[in-house]
């Protein structure tokens, strides 16, 4: 359906992958000539085969293959999916190395005829998510994670690239079957009748209103057009909770196969939106009031630290490379703009986790049900407040606010 496949190409599995580690000279850094190897394959994402390797004689020295597979791993050959994304992962993964090293995984390399990537593995950190889930506070995380992006985001702009190279970065980045799966699942799907939707059942009557209103449909259809038409910079494209190795000195920003030339506030939105939905599920998984206001609090404290950081050091860019000295005033409007556009597009990304395809461990991951519709429903009413008043929002203080004057409308009165 897509580009052929490499004749060379060949899906891995634990039974093949250390004969392939040591078939590479680029890993001989890393282990001894034919040595015994372990692998077990990893990959709970939705797309991919993740293989961790390490050397039977010393688990330290370890590495992690990520290998496209031509379809989607979560559905099946049924959807199919190209294996240019590796490469956009890759080469997303070297400018963002280049950017921010201190929050890129390491690459070994890049194998164009297996579709796959060997880097370092993070072994010593955690898939924030779950950290999260389990009520552990990341105190550096809004500074590593607003340095990420304001780096990554600012570099990649006009505001930076001469005007070819910025052109002809878009083009290297066009991906265009990964951003349809961003179009459908996160700005379609979810407001509008579609067997792939997999709300609960209890909270139906807020997801029909939700899919019934006018209003937010039209905001939620200009995210979308702005997702699908505003080629700002280069974006990780899916830097949810889930694509950040986490521990309590070291943040790193993984996954970038989603990469491709979009609006900043998708990526800024979707950290947020991704904090805002652990704030909604800890109205449930933390019980005790004075530890769930004491998480909460440090969410938000986040999110507020997250966007100085990012804004100060986008300053800093922009003062130090400035080459057509822009006014005060259009600066200032620029800022605004992204914290708006995170806002509404980091709320859109809190909506499909309730409703669509592909949901989140923090919410969907609660068993008793009344208790996950609870926390689903107050996602769903922080993120239509986000959207429908996003142009209210003129600080970062104000999402906070409006976000903590949310409640759940679960359960149902009358
Ligand atoms: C069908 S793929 C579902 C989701 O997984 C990825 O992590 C992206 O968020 C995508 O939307
Ligand atoms: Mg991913």
């Amino acid at each position: 359906m897509f580009t052929d496949l490499s004749p060379k190409y060949r899906p891995l599995s634990t039974d093949t992958v250390a004969a392939y580690v040591h078939s590479r000279p680029e890993l001989r850094e890393v282990f001894h000539d034919g040595e015994p190897l372990e692998a077990v394959e990893v990959g709970d994402g939705n797309l991919n085969y993740v293989f961790k390797v390490w050397a039977q004689a010393d688990p330290e020295r370890t590495i992690v293959l990520k290998q496209a597979l031509p379809y989607l791993r979560l559905v099946g050959d049924s959807w199919p999916l190209p294996t240019d994304r590796a490469r956009i992962e890759a080469q997303a993964l070297e400018i963002e190395s280049r950017l921010c090293p201190q929050h890129t995984p390491r690459v070994y390399f890049y194998d164009a005829d297996m579709y796959l990537i060997a880097m370092q593995n993070l072994n010593h950190h955690v898939i924030m998510r779950k950290g999260l889930i389990q009520g552990i506070q990341y105190p550096l995380f809004a500074d590593h994670i607003g340095l990420f992006l304001a780096r990554t985001l600012a570099y990649t702009s006009d505001l930076v690239l001469d005007y070819r190279t910025k052109k002809l970065e878009v083009a290297r980045f066009i991906n265009p079957e990964l951003c349809k799966i961003t179009e459908d699942l996160i700005f379609t799907e979810p407001y509008r009748y579609t067997e792939r939707n997999r709300f609960h059942k209890e909270l139906e009557p807020q997801v029909l209103a939700l899919q019934a209103n006018e209003a937010l449909r039209v905001e939620v259809a200009k995210m979308k057009e702005k997702f699908m038409t505003q080629a700002q910079a280069l974006i990780h494209g899916d830097l949810h909770t889930g694509s950040v190795m986490i521990n309590q000195t070291e943040t790193y920003a993984i996954d970038p196969e989603f990469a491709f030339y979009g609006p900043m506030g998708f990526d800024v939105g979707a950290v947020i939106g991704n904090l805002l939905l652990s704030y909604a599920s800890h109205e449930v998984r933390t019980k005790d009031a004075g530890k769930q206001q004491a998480f909460r609090q440090y969410l938000m404290n986040t999110i507020i630290r997250l966007w100085q950081v990012f804004e100060q050091e986008f300053q800093k860019v922009w003062d130090e490379v400035d080459p057509i000295n822009m006014p005060k005033g259009y600066q200032q409007d620029y800022m605004l703009r992204v914290l708006q556009d995170s806002a509404g597009l980091g709320a859109c990304k809190m909506m499909r986790r309730v409703i669509g395809l592909a949901g989140v461990e923090d919410i969907r991951g609660i068993e008793d049900v009344h208790e996950r519709a609870i926390a689903g429903s107050l996602a769903l009413n922080i993120a239509q407040t986000l959207i429908m008043n996003r142009h209210d929002i003129h600080t970062i203080a104000d999402l906070v606010q409006m976000t903590a004057s949310c409640r759940p409308s679960y359960p149902w009165q009358g």
